[in-house]
């Protein structure tokens, strides 16, 4: 009972104190009624009076170490109680933590499955006829489930074996992709040599590398960029030619013929311009684009789009010029959700 009515111990006090204002006046009316008839009643009750607060104080004290028992009790049962819930919570997060481990674990066995599929029609003898050289090359092989599969070495593009993310799905399929943007826990905000040769995973965001880019320009390609907003809608914007200069010429960038419903060609400005990196400013303004920026990109002075610019999150994509834009369709300072860049040849002919 009094456990349960006395949760603190200002309570415990409180009622330590009525409950000896109690005794005390349950004792005092009895003394007299004990002494009754007695010849010294001046002095016995004095005296009982005495008696009666020693054991008034002995009980008291009695109680007091009771309380304080029990109130160390009830504390220890309360800090019992704390860590089993934490234990608990951890057991929990420990669960969780098991189940997106298998998660990622399952992904990353499918795509393996998938590479050694690829592998295995592989084995077969490669002449120049039948070389794969890109996702469209695939494509045309059947392969038409967009995810990551690898690309074997060519020597007539002169590009590494390389892991790729194909979209065999949008306007046609056999789209290779060389950028995208979705996760955003990958920074963009990256030196020359990085960009030259690509960073992050193939699953989620990354840049395939300037030097990829450029020996895949090397058939006359076509350049497809989605764009997401957070309002879930999505625009594109498609160029017929696409095509990026070598190093030395440091990935120059050449795009016409565009079409789409993105509200402007916002890479139109960067048309006919260097790659710039935070260590290598080759934009055409005497700011340095690439530090302002927060990206690389085929800075002018400075952007019309930021593709490559700061992954924003949802409350904060509308604070900053720095983000990932698109100046046509949503401005200066509205950082998109999603961007997916990919090329494909030209003489692509989709099929049904
Ligand atoms: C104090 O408590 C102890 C243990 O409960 C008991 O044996 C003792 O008689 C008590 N003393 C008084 C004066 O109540
Ligand atoms: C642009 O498109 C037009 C019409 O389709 C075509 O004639 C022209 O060759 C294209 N330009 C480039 C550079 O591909
Ligand atoms: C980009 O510049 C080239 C000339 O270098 C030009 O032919 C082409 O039309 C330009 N592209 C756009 C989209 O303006
Ligand atoms: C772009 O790169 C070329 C080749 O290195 C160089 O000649 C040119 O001056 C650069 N343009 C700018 C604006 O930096
Ligand atoms: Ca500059």
């Amino acid at each position: 009972m009094l456990k349960k009515l006395c949760r603190h111990t200002i309570c415990l006090g409180l009622s330590l104190v009525l409950f000896c204002l109690d005794t005390a006046s349950t004792q005092i009316a009895k003394a007299p009624k004990k002494r009754t008839g007695t010849q010294s009643e001046g002095s016995l009750a004095n005296g009982g009076c005495c008696e009666d607060m020693r054991m008034l104080k002995i009980q008291v004290a009695n109680l007091t170490s009771l309380l304080g028992e029990l109130s160390r009790k009830h504390e220890s049962d309360w800090i019992n109680i704390h860590l089993k819930s934490m234990e608990l919570e951890n057991s929990k997060k420990v669960h969780e933590d098991r189940l997106l481990e298998a998660e990622s674990k399952i992904s990353e066995m499918n795509g393996r499955l998938e590479i050694m599929q690829l592998q295995a029609a592989q084995t077969v003898t490669q002449t120049t006829a039948d070389a794969i050289y890109d996702c469209s090359t695939l494509y045309k092989r059947n392969y038409k489930i967009s995810g990551v599969y690898k690309l074997p070495k060519d020597e007539f593009l002169g590009t590494p074996d390389l892991e790729v993310h194909c979209d065999m799905e949008t306007n046609g399929g056999g789209w290779t992709l060389i950028q995208r943007r979705k996760i955003g826990l990958t920074s963009f905000n990256r030196d020359w040599k990085q960009y030259k040769e690509g960073f992050g995973t193939i699953r989620g965001d990354f840049w395939l590398g300037n030097e990829n880019i450029f020996r895949l320009t090397r058939q006359p390609s076509v350049l497809r960029i989605d764009l997401e907003d957070w309002e879930g809608e999505t625009r594109y914007a498609e160029y017929g030619f696409f095509t990026i200069s070598n190093e030395r010429n440091n990935y120059k960038l050449f795009i016409s013929n565009y079409s789409g419903n993105a509200g402007g060609d916002s890479l139109r400005y960067h048309n006919n311009t260097n790659f710039s990196t935070k260590n290598k400013d080759n934009d055409k303004c005497v700011d340095d684009c690439a530090q302002l920026r927060k990206g690389g990109y085929w800075y002018n002075c400075c952007t019309d789009s930021n593709l490559n610019g700061v992954f924003y999150r949802y409350g904060e994509h509308a604070k900053s010029t720095d983000g990932i834009t698109w100046y046509g369709w949503h401005g200066s300072s509205y950082s998109l959700k999603r961007v997916e860049m990919k090329m494909r040849p030209q003489n692509f002919v989709a099929q049904n």
